[in-house]
Parts: C-alpha cells; sequence; structure tokens
C-alpha cells in the first residue's frame, strides 16, 4: 500500500455507523489513517457486508467484500519445493582483508566497505509450517547487494551434499518428502523411501555421516556454520583464476542440541529458531558470522587425494587453511515475512565480476534450477523488481514486459543496438562480467569422472575425526533412524555400507537394531583411504565454553530465596545468557521475603528444553509442592538426561531427590554462582552414558 489518507471522523467507536447488531467499530482519526480499497476508495464500514436487508441474503454487488476475499484467496504463492520453512534477516557484509591479489570483485577487495545483505536459513525437507527443530540440514543463504550487482551464496550448513550430480536431485528430493501415497512423515529422513534410495546411492555415505552427526541439530541458527560447498573461482584483472570455497563461522560458536532434546523442543516450541533469531536481533544482541575462504590452484588441486569438483567431497582445513576475510552482522529483523523471507529469489547464478563457477555437477545444475523455480513460485520473470530480490545498484537492460511489470520503462527504443536513444543502456567490454577462458577439449557424454568413484574415505575421515560423544551420536542416530525403517533389506545395505567407512561403526549400529548377523559390505568403486583426522570438523572438540549468546532458566515457586534467584540471574546475565524465571503461575511468585516476583515463563510452557543451563530455588514447602507437578518434575529431569548444568539450594536438591535425579559434577550449589556458570558453559558430556544407552 502506498500513501495512507486519514479521515476527519470521531475516534470514538460507532459514531459514523447505525450499529443495529451491537457489533464493534473501530474508526479512523488520530494516528489511525482512513481503511481504503486498493484503488483509494475510503471504506465505510470493515465489518458488514452489503445485504438486501438486516437479515437478507448478500449482494454481488458488493465490490468491496469482493476485493478483500478475492485478495485473501490468492493470499498464498507455492512454497518453496525444498526449503520451505525459513527465517531470515537483514544485515551487512564488511570485508576485513582484501583479495585484491586474486579477484576484481568490488565486494571482495574494498576494505572497510558496507554491503547489505539478507540472510535466509532453512530447513530443507519440511513444508514452511513444519517446526523449526527436525534433523536436517539448513539451508545458510546470503543475499549480497553489492555496488556490482547482487551476488547470492546459497549454501548450507554441511560443506558437502548427498548426491554428484545435478540428474539426481529430484529422486533424492522425492526419496525424503513425504512418501506420496500417505502424505507423512513431515520433515523427517526416518522412513523407508529416504534409506532405500541411500542405500541404493553410495556417493551419499559420507553425507549420511554429516546427517546422522549433531550438526543437523544446532542448537540456534546463530551458531551454525555455512558452506557455499561447491568451488567458485576468482579471476583477476588479466583472467587468471584461483578456486574458492566459502566458509561462515559464527562468532558464538559451533553448538548441537542432543537428539532427545530436540524432539521435545519440537513439542514446547515448533518456532525454536524463529524465535531465537528474532528475540536475538530485537534485543540488540546481533549474530555474526567470520567469512572465511580456501584459495587453490588448479595445479594444487590435482595433488588433492579427491576430485574437488565433487560435491560429496570437502576440503580439509589442514590440507588448505581458512583465511578470514570479512565478517557478517544481522541486525535487522524483516517488517513483513511475506514480502521478504518468502519472497525473496536466490539463485547462485547471481554473482558479480571477479567471480565465476566451476565444473562441479551439482553446481552447473542448480545455475538453471533456481531460475526455473522462481518463476513458478514468483509467476512472473519480473521477480526482480519485489524490492528484497531488486539489486541496489544501478541496473538497466531493454527486457520488457510480463506478468506484473510495476516499472514504467520510457522512450521508443526496447532493443540494443539502437542509435535512437542517447541515453539507452550499452555494453561495458572492461568492466562487465566476463567468464573463465577455460579449455573445455574432450569428449561429450553421459559420464562420471573416474575421480569421484571414492565414496567412503571422507565418511570415514569425518567419523574418525569426532570426539567419542558425537560418534556415540551418529551411531545412536542411525540406529533410531534404520529402526523406523520396515524393509528389512534396506537396513542391511545401509549396515552394509558402513563397514566400509568404519566397521566398529557398522558394529554398532548393527548391534542397536538387533541384526543377528553382519550383512555383507557391497563392492566398492575404488579403494577406501585413511586421511589425516580434522578435528575441525568436530562440534564437541570445538566448542569454546561460554555463556554468550546462550539461555539459562530458573525455577522459582512461593517461598524461594530472592536474593539467590537474584545473584544467579545477575551472574548469568554477566556472562552474556539471556535469564528467564519460571514459576508455576505467570503472575509470578510470593518470595520466601514476602516480596513478589513476576515470572517470565509458566512451569507448564516453559520446560527446561529452551535453556542451556537451569537453576532450582525453592522453599521447603515449594519442593514439596513441585514434587507433585509432572512439568516441574520433567523440568529438573531433562535438564538432567540433556546434560546441564543446574544450580540447586535445599529445596532444588530436594525437587531432584523426589524427580530420581543424582548428584554429579553438573550439579552446583546455588550459592556458588561462580561454580555454576563455569558449569553451564558447557554440557555434562561425562554424564551421558548414565542417562541412556547409546550405540
Ligand atoms: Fe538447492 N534448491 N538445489 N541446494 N537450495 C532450492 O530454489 C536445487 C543444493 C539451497 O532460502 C530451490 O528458491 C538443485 C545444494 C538453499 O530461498 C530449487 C540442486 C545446496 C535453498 C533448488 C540443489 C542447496 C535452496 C527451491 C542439485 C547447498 C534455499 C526453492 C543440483 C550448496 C534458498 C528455491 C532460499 C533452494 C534446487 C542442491 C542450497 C528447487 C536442482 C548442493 C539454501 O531451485
Amino acid at each position: 500500500m502506498a500513501s495512507k489518507r486519514t479521515a476527519k471522523a470521531s475516534p470514538s467507536s460507532g459514531d459514523a455507523h447505525a450499529v443495529t447488531g451491537g457489533e464493534r467499530h473501530e474508526v479512523a482519526g488520530g494516528r489511525h489513517p482512513a481503511m481504503t480499497t486498493n484503488q483509494g476508495l475510503v471504506i465505510a464500514d470493515n465489518q458488514n457486508s452489503l445485504r438486501a436487508h438486516p437479515r437478507g441474503p448478500t449482494l454481488l454487488e458488493d465490490f468491496i467484500l469482493r476485493e478483500k476475499i478475492t485478495h485473501f484467496d490468492h493470499e498464498r504463492i507455492p512454497e518453496r519445493v525444498v526449503h520451505a520453512r525459513a527465517s531470515a534477516a537483514h544485515g551487512h557484509f564488511e570485508l576485513t582483508t582484501s583479495l585484491a591479489r586474486f579477484t576484481t570483485a568490488k565486494v571482495l577487495t574494498e576494505v572497510g566497505v558496507k554491503t547489505p545483505v539478507f540472510a535466509r536459513f532453512s530447513t530443507v525437507a519440511g513444508g514452511a509450517g513444519s517446526v523449526d527443530t527436525p534433523r536436517d540440514v539448513r539451508g545458510f543463504a546470503v543475499k549480497l547487494y553489492t555496488r556490482e550487482g547482487n551476488w547470492d551464496l546459497v549454501g548450507n550448513n554441511i560443506p558437502v551434499f548427498f548426491i554428484q550430480d545435478a540428474m539426481k536431485f529430484p529422486d533424492l528430493v522425492h526419496a525424503v518428502k513425504m512418501e506420496p501415497d500417505r502424505g507423512f512423515p513431515q520433515a523427517a529422513t526416518a522412513h523407508d523411501t529416504f534409506w532405500d534410495y541411500m542405500s541404493l546411492t553410495p556417493e551419499a555415505m559420507h553425507m549420511v555421516m554429516w546427517i546422522m552427526s549433531d550438526r543437523t541439530l544446532p542448537r540456534s541458527l546463530r551458531m551454525m556454520e555455512g558452506f557455499g560447498i561447491h568451488s567458485f573461482r576468482l579471476l583477476d584483472a588479466d583472467g587468471v583464476s584461483t578456486f574458492v570455497k566459502f566458509h561462515w563461522r559464527p562468532r558464538l560458536g559451533l553448538q548441537s542440541t542432543i537428539w532427545d532434546e530436540t524432539v521435545k523442543i519440537a513439542g514446547a516450541d515448533p518456532d525454536f529458531h524463529r524465535r531465537d533469531l528474532f528475540e536475538a536481533i530485537q534485543s540488540g544482541r546481533f549474530p555474526q558470522w567470520d567469512l572465511a575462504v580456501q584459495l587453490f590452484t588448479e595445479e594444487e588441486a590435482r595433488a588433492f587425494p579427491f576430485d574437488h569438483l565433487d560435491a560429496t567431497k570437502l576440503i580439509p582445513e589442514e590440507l588448505v587453511p581458512l583465511r578470514t576475510i570479512g565478517r557478517m552482522v544481522l541486525d535487522r529483523w524483516p517488517d513483513n515475512f511475506f514480502a521478504e523471507t518468502e519472497q525473496v529469489a536466490f539463485c547462485p547464478s547471481h554473482l558479480v565480476p571477479g567471480l565465476d563457477f566451476s565444473n562441479d555437477a551439482l553446481l552447473q545444475g542448480r545455475l538453471f534450477s533456481y531460475l526455473d523455480t522462481q518463476l513458478s513460485r514468483l509467476g512472473s520473470a519480473n521477480f526482480h523488481q519485489i524490492p528484497v530480490n531488486a539489486p541496489k545498484c544501478p541496473f538497466a537492460n531493454q527486457q520488457r514486459d510480463g506478468h506484473m511489470q510495476v516499472a514504467q520503462p520510457s522512450g521508443r527504443v526496447a532493443y540494443e543496438p539502437s542509435s535512437l536513444a542517447a541515453d539507452s543502456p550499452r555494453e561495458s567490454p572492461g568492466t562487465g562480467f566476463r567468464s573463465a577462458a577455460v579449455d573445455e577439449g574432450g569428449a561429450r557424454g553421459r559420464v562420471r569422472a573416474e575421480s569421484f568413484a571414492d565414496h567412503y574415505s571422507q565418511g570415514r575421515l569425518f567419523f574418525r575425526s569426532q570426539t567419542a560423544p558425537e560418534q556415540a551420536h551418529i551411531a545412536s542416530a542411525l540406529v533410531f533412524e534404520l529402526s523406523k525403517v520396515e524393509a528389512a533389506h534396506v537396513r542391511e545395505a545401509m549396515v552394509g555400507h558402513l563397514r566400509h567407512i568404519d566397521e566398529s561403526l557398522a558394529k554398532r549400529v548393527a548391534d542397536g537394531i538387533g541384526m543377528e548377523r553382519m550383512p555383507s559390505a557391497p563392492a566398492a568403486a575404488g579403494p577406501v583411504r585413511d586421511m589425516t583426522a580434522s578435528p575441525a570438523l568436530q562440534i564437541i572438540g570445538k566448542m569454546k565454553p561460554t555463556l554468550e549468546g546462550r539461555a539459562v532458566g530458573i525455577l522459582v515457586a512461593d517461598g524461594s530465596d530472592g536474593k539467590l534467584v537474584e545473584a544467579l540471574r545477575k551472574a548469568a546475565v554477566d556472562a552474556g545468557a539471556t535469564v528467564k524465571v519460571v514459576a508455576p503461575r505467570l503472575g509470578g511468585v510470593r518470595l520466601g521475603d514476602g516480596s513478589r516476583r513476576a515470572a517470565d515463563g509458566q512451569l507448564a510452557g516453559t520446560p527446561s528444553v529452551i535453556f542451556d543451563a537451569v537453576a532450582v530455588i525453592l522453599s521447603k514447602e515449594g519442593a514439596a509442592k513441585l514434587a507433585r507437578e509432572a512439568s516441574a518434575v520433567d523440568f529438573v529431569r531433562d535438564a538432567f538426561g540433556h546434560l546441564k548444568a543446574i544450580a540447586v539450594d535445599a529445596g532444588g536438591q530436594a525437587l531432584l531427590q523426589s524427580a530420581g535425579v543424582e548428584a554429579d559434577a553438573g550439579i552446583v550449589s546455588a550459592h556458588d554462582s561462580g561454580a555454576f556458570i563455569a558449569a553451564a558453559m558447557t554440557r555434562q558430556w561425562d554424564r551421558e552414558a548414565r542417562v541412556r544407552t547409546l550405540a
């Protein structure tokens, strides 16, 4: 809607209406502009349709009703076939180290320039209304509105992908989505069609390791890494190219939840990640990522023990180190979810002079798919005119007309070359986009390069690079997922593949499922190599202990020690956490000293799964009362089961006892806030073996 009109109506309700049915009317006036139709006609009554008489039929003549309902009927557009569920934010990217030696792209050479960005984080498999926390890859797409045009870095939070060739993508997506006859499961890999396809796709085995790891269970979108995945090229002024891989590194560190916690979060708050991102930005705790690159030449690539054009392979940081070159800050939530987060159109083909594509066969297919999908989703070749998609630099060409054209070009010249218009856009040979002059000699054909044939070495690299708890999580995730697979031959085929990755992993999974006989491994297309372990692939091993950006919950009831609550709250806030006081009633509690304290969350609706650490501060009576409250017992039992630090006073300790929670190093005295903060900065991994059987 463009301009707003104000009406001279009285602000009091109902004055301008014959209110005969007792209905309410809110009238324009003061700061409330007059409501109009889409043609600017001021509306007198937005509560009643035009009737033949007060109890009579509605008249077709009511163009105001018809305009309103017609617009409503067409409010939805086709959701993305993948990556439908997402949250996004605006911000900027600032270059700190110039890559001028390698590229002419201004966004990568002009240190200190702030380039506006729009970043969209998504799950892949679920629909737009699905929950935020399934076990799934996350999309990590960033649109950089550079001075030389839009550059879309459309990546994921995992550095490799399932398949090597775009030809396979529709099958992969059909296999993971809801099974077409029954319409379930929503947003889940734990079903037959997905694992059937995996078991018949050896090239996916490296990615299988990643998706079964905690990488698919991010604690927060602010705590995810992002990867451009494919190799791209940087081009210098002489046309010399260098390969590049892009990495986003979260300033808050990488962190994940654990599976049981993830499942419970989905019930407690289906919008867990969206709310977290929204609240962080609204409260000024702006999420930040470093942008890092891996640079290598064609010659160096030839020496790698894998093919970098194969999207199922990563380049270990230990082989090609990361160079940090800039920083992204997200500091503004979109004004309107649909206009921005839904209508934003990313295309890997959107890039700027000084960048170019590699021959990765997945990337090559993506260069077609995204433009095509935007036409079907947004319904028009003019989708670039939508504000969130429009470049912020000047852009001009002779493309004209089309569905929902909103630009109004003038003049008689709509072609090029032309001599009739002095101001018509023309080519720029010196500064315009150029492709790398690559010699593509060779025989064409539907062939997979032999250098792509190693399907297991990097899966082995990933698994063997993990810490012991992370390995146990991968094995347990495989047991969980394969236990949901009905077809025995699919389970067997998968365990067969695992034998190539790591025999002990295959055994753990076979035991976990209860397989009586170890299935044989399929023939491998190439030898499986042992690579040097890469600790950079870990999450737990890499985590820095911190409460920055994390959340702490303090459970209280009538009679709780207010001073203790305040001391813990302050200590947690000083350590960078947000704190919520949780009580049986939202109105709050009467503390031990008789004062009242309001609650930030009501116990039944604020379970401990949404916190990183908790404190339980209760009087004796409060503890006795809460011991009979399932949500209070679950609060402490889950915090314990999810390996969180718990601070308790005597009452809190009593509740722990009622819940059957035994003391360990992660349960600390609430009177020692320093010890609580230290314990809260990490999960209690040593506790895990005591609370669940992992594979
Ligand atoms: Fe996508 N992908 N993809 N993908 N993808 C889409 O484009 C596709 C792949 C990724 O926030 C679609 O606008 C093909 C890899 C993200 O709007 C579609 C292939 C990676 C997003 C599409 C891939 C991605 C998408 C659906 C194999 C990581 C969400 C809606 C050749 C590098 C972007 C849309 C957003 C979205 C096709 C593989 C990331 C259908 C054909 C590999 C982050 O065009």
